[in-house]
């Protein structure tokens, strides 16, 4: 069964689109699993099918190696790849027609260390995919919006997978600034523009190597709005989703 990990940066949304994501596809008629990869949550905004705390315990590791959070969730996200039979196990038994996983809170835990990718290429050989989200408050400054695409190009560069990129909170912010993020992603003028009457005449040229950097890196990808709460850009991530795992057939046959 295909699976589709939910990226992005702490607090970027992870959680509740999967839930969200979860429960819109369950009203669709999708057979849809939840993985929980984040050792270290505490409450989380759906029930997990599969939660790597069954395996590894945060608390356990604190008190068993004298570790501060810190130290223990570092450790935690390394002893998930020990679990990867277990956890290959539990979504198998799940016997869903797609898996979404959602990966740990603080990104670099996952997608910076050894164990994120060598878990992304052993809990399946079946196609898979990552969605990685743009948190809306913090992107519509179009210098924040640039660092996470090169922070999104980074993730490609340690997982290469195919890619989703999702604006995540859109209810956060008003619908023009909605339409203006999506409108850099599709046009790198636009972007360019943003920039520039950002900047003070002395530091444009910076601007201008970004971009192009970001063209010579062709970091191009259309950016998805969508939000949690009003369920806004769920039809089209499903879609493109689609698309990219089963070329267009659905989940469910
Ligand atoms: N308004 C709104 N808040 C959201 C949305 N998605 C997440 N949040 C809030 O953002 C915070 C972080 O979300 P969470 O899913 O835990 O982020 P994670 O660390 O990436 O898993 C929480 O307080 C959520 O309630 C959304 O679509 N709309
Ligand atoms: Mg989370």
């Amino acid at each position: 069964m295909p699976l589709a990990f939910i990226i992005g940066t702490a607090g970027s949304g992870k959680s509740h689109f999967t839930a969200a994501f979860a429960e819109w596809l369950k009203m669709s008629k999708q057979d849809v699993a939840i993985v929980n990869l984040d050792p270290g949550a505490l409450k989380l905004p759906y029930q997990p099918d599969v939660d790597v705390r069954n395996y590894v315990d945060v608390g356990d590791l604190m008190e068993k190696y004298n570790l501060g959070p810190n130290g223990a969730l570092i450790m935690a996200a390394d002893l998930i790849a020990d679990e990867i039979e277990n956890l290959t196990r539990d979504i198998e038994e799940a016997h869903a027609d797609l898996v979404l996983v959602d990966t740990p809170g603080q990104m670099e835990l996952f997608a910076f260390r050894a164990s994120g990718p060598y878990i992304v290429n052993e809990l399946t050989k079946e196609p898979k995919a990552l969605l990685y989200l743009f948190d809306a408050v913090f992107s519509v400054n179009p210098f924040n919006y640039v660092s996470n695409m090169f922070l999104s190009a980074a993730v490609y560069n340690r997982f290469f997978q195919p890619q989703i990129h999702i604006l995540s909170k859109t209810d956060l912010i008003p619908k023009k600034d909605v339409h203006e993020i999506a409108s850099w992603s599709a046009n790198p003028m636009a972007l360019e523009d943003a920039l520039q009457t950002k900047l003070e005449d002395s530091k444009r040229i910076f601007s201008h190597n970004m971009m192009q950097a970001i063209n010579k890196l062709g970091m191009k990808f259309l950016l998805m709005p969508s939000s949690s709460k009003t369920n806004e850009g769920m039809v089209n991530i499903n879609a493109t989703l689609e698309r990219l795992l089963n070329y267009g057939e659905k989940y469910t046959t």
